[in-house]
């Protein structure tokens, strides 16, 4: 079931775009230009599909799961449609006919960056999933005018640049002024009586927006589905009739205006981080009602019964950023739909369900009362009733119980918690990994899980293969379709069929020749956007992630600075040459960056180590250059400390491109080694149950590893020496203090850090041992490809489906088909 393709016309339906756009011809047409007229006519392609899905399932009135998201790392879409259109090849061929070069018009599309990390990038996968597996779904989210900002390394330090991704529009998205909804902040609740003597409460004296939905379709691989992402954007009520208010509306006119342009302008650039920001607030329920307004106004069209909304719809809440779903779905049930509580209540309660995705306390979303009821007065009236009647339910459960009641109420010591929100009103609470649900039931949300159990489970997070390998890594694609047919592409367990020839010596070179390949274009990016020559003959290191303590980056650059200290003191130590990667955006004022690139300055420009050892920070890490890194990398770095990545998905990208994990026992990392086996990942450090145990003792004494271990002082001391700052030795003081010393509720080395040295310098030593053993190494890396096929958020997607979401599989039939 594949897109009729005809080479010609899609020839004439690009130069037809350029005439209609641009007014001009193919060779006239500047290169941003070509990429617009060549997404317009792919556009053209999928609009019957899309058509034809939304069609499909208004006639069979489907169950729908609703995705709610403030973030949704899409990445570019024109290679990714392509691909799921399975017109990529004889697309290439049409443009290389017409003397223009896909590679070229693909770099022309700014990455969607409406996320920050691998929360929204996980959206980003599902909603791939869910399309392919031809699940009726829609991912709603922000549009937001400027996404994660672009990165740009000065004298070492980051510096954040906006992101104007819409400056040159986007072609694939198609706004919907019809669908708008209004969303009202502030003011009062009046309450009256209606004719019928009901109580009713009307929001009064508020300030309000129209949230207009763009919608962005989602490809389906090769079935003709076509899910949509809707993202709102603010528009003011008023901007065309202020002529019309009089004096006392207009300062109330321009407030709106300021509000409309505010809500929607920028991502907050937080990973795993809660700011409390009320624009954040603001955020929230603004994408929050209209998508609720949009799926009940949607319902209707077809269903009469109201009190039947969640036989037909089911909200996934993208960790607590959507909480807001639960009180707000109340507050429109009664308000305007005319139920009363208990039959408002039955309907939400089987609506939500809520993923948790960290067990960071920092970023447990915590809404001061203040702020939250004079926001969302209606709101927070219904959020107070939840939790009144929650705690009546607690103190007949636990009698007397006064700790209880403070760590499960919704609302306590003035602040409004919103984890314990969707947990009471949901009736799904997911871990993303194995050991994180585990950790969630037995420690984070303990008493939640005595109360409920059956509301607890576990989703393994996963990945697409169609972006991560069949768009990023061709060449491996393409191999592999040669060894195993291509129905790895929609069942990634079939790549376990790779087992068979992870001994052959000729497959082994084949693959190891991808991988060289691979790496001689990650080199030759790196060249040409960092300006730093790499060895593509060297191990690849890579750590690519967010830049956070717990992730640990710190880890591994005092280790390179370590293995560096080894190599100038002994030159002849046999060694493989290696390049330590990284690539990494920070929260503002995170230091760690500068360490890495002046680290990077002084080894790379020291002959003395003869090129042995090399390190890059690559500028502006995203989606579109990770398909590039993830393709090249030998060793991926997993080091998070034990028990605080959640999952991790860069891990398991790595492994479907033919990296060995060296990792903790975190997140993922241990379904990954249960897969791979032991033997081809390196482990090291503490576990989790290590970690949480010396948390709760208080920590470690870090200062006896200092005095014990040289090797380890030697590092330390470098940060204050002035050996990587000449100009002000002090500058890394904040680091040495921090493994070292205690500072006001700061536990030292909080991340466990020095505890964890030498064992990562030890699985380093052994990565490196594998390395030598040429043959070994290839059967390893095949083995991660091979053992990679638990991995594809498919597979997710399907576990959602069957325990949470319950929805049906739809066909979708187009008249072009082949
Ligand atoms: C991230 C987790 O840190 C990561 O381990 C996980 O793979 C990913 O979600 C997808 O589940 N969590 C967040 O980004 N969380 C927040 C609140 O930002």
């Amino acid at each position: 079931m594949g897109v009729k393709f005809d080479k010609d016309e899609f020839k004439k339906s690009v130069a037809d775009n350029l005439k209609v756009l641009y007014r001009k011809t193919v060779d006239e047409a500047d290169k941003q230009q070509i990429f617009q007229a060549v997404s317009y006519s792919v556009k053209d392609i999928i609009m019957d599909r899309w058509l034809a899905t939304q069609k499909t399932y208004e006639k069979e009135d489907v169950r729908t799961v609703v995705y709610m998201s403030m973030e949704f790392l899409m990445g570019r879409a024109l290679g990714n449609n392509m691909i799921n259109l399975t017109v990529y090849k004889d697309i290439k061929e049409a443009l290389d006919e017409m003397g223009l070069d896909l590679n070229v018009i693909e770099d022309q599309e700014p990455d969607a960056a409406l996320g920050n990390g691998g929360l929204g990038r996980l959206a980003a996968c599902f909603l791939d999933s869910l399309a392919t597996l031809g699940y009726p779904a829609y991912g709603c989210g922000i549009r937001y005018r400027y996404g994660m900002f672009k990165q740009q390394i000065k004298d070492g330090y980051q510096i954040e640049v906006p992101d104007n991704w819409l400056k040159d529009g986007n072609p694939f998205e198609i706004k919907r002024p019809e669908y708008s909804y209004e969303v009202k902040f502030g003011g009062y609740v009046r309450c009256y009586k209606d004719e019928d003597g009901r109580d009713k409460f009307v929001q009064e004296d508020y300030r309000s927006v129209i949230a207009v939905p763009y919608d962005m379709p989602v490809v389906g691989y090769g079935n003709n589905v076509v899910n949509t992402l809707i993202i709102w954007d603010a528009e003011p009520v008023n901007t065309f009739n202020l002529e019309s208010f009089n004096k006392g509306d207009y300062h109330k006119a321009i407030e709106q205006e300021n509000l409309a342009k505010n809500i929607v302008e920028v991502l907050y650039p937080n990973d795993n981080h809660y700011a409390g920001k009320e624009l954040r607030l603001k955020q929230q329920y603004f994408f929050v009602s209209a998508s609720i307004q949009r799926a009940i106004a949607k319902y209707k069209k077809t269903n009469s019964d109201i009190r039947k909304f969640h036989e037909k719809y089911v909200f996934q809440l993208n960790d607590t950023h959507p909480t807001v779903t639960v009180a707000e779905l109340m507050r429109i049930l009664m308000d305007e739909e005319g139920l009363n509580w208990e039959e408002a209540w039955e309907v939400t309660t089987h609506c939500c369900a809520y993923t948790n995705h960290t067990i960071m306390a920092e970023a447990l979303e915590k809404w001061p009362i203040e702020l939250f009821s004079r926001l969302l007065p209606r709101v927070y009236q219904i959020v107070e009733e939840i939790n009144r009647r929650f705690v009546e339910e607690l103190k007949v459960k636990y009698p007397g119980n006064q700790d209880k009641i403070r760590k499960m109420a919704v609302i306590y010591d003035g602040q409004v918690k919103m984890a314990n929100l969707a947990i009471v009103a949901g009736f799904s609470v997911n871990g993303v990994a194995k050991l994180h649900t585990e950790i969630l039931e037995k420690q984070e949300l303990k008493d939640f899980y005595e109360m409920f159990p059956e509301k607890f489970n576990n989703k393994t997070n996963g990945i697409t293969q169609r972006r991560f390998l069949l768009h990023g890594n061709p060449l491996l694609a393409d191999w592999i379709t040669g060894k195993i047919g291509d129905d790895w592409i929609t069942d990634l367990s079939h790549l376990s069929r790779l087992k068979v020839y992870v001994d052959d010596e000729k497959c082994q070179r084949e693959f190891m020749q991808i991988k060289y390949q691979n790496k001689l274009r990650l080199a030759k990016y790196i060249k040409e956007n960092n300006g730093v020559e790499v060895d593509p003959r060297s191990v690849f290191d890579v750590q690519v992630k967010r830049l956070h303590e717990y992730k640990r980056q710190l880890l591994n650059i005092l280790h390179v600075m370590y293995l560096y200290n080894q190599l100038k003191a002994n030159p002849d130590l046999d060694i493989p040459a290696q390049t330590f990667i990284f690539g990494a955006k920070a929260a503002a004022g995170y230091k760690i960056a500068k360490l890495i690139n002046n680290v990077a300055d002084v080894i790379n420009n020291d002959p003395a180590i003869k090129g042995r050892l090399k390190v890059v920070f690559i500028e502006n890490y995203r989606v579109s250059n990770a398909e590039i890194i993830f393709a090249a990398a030998d060793v991926s770095e997993q080091i998070s400390t034990a028990s605080k990545e959640a999952s991790g998905t860069g891990n398991m990208k790595f492994m479907l491109n033919g990296a060995l994990t060296l990792g903790t026992m975190d997140g993922a990392n241990v379904e990954i080694v249960q897969e791979v086996g032991e033997d081809n990942a390196v482990i090291f450090g503490l576990t989790s149950d290590e970690v949480i145990r010396y948390e709760n003792e208080g920590g470690y004494d870090p200062m006896e590893i200092f005095n014990n271990d040289q090797d380890v002082r030697t590092v330390l001391m470098q940060l204050i020496n002035g050996e990587y700052c000449r100009e002000n030795p002090e500058m890394f003081r904040d680091i040495y203090n921090s493994l070292l010393h205690n500072d006001g509720g700061r536990r030292a080395d909080t991340y466990f850090i020095l505890k964890d040295f030498r064992a990562y310098a030890d699985a380093h030593r052994k990565m490196l041992d594998k390395y030598k053993d040429e043959k070994g190494w290839a059967k390893s890396a095949m083995l991660n490809v091979a053992c990679a096929g638990k991995f594809s958020s498919d597979r997710t997607i399907e576990e959602y489906v069957r325990d949470i979401w319950k929805l049906d599989k739809v066909k979708v039939e187009v008249s072009d088909e082949d």
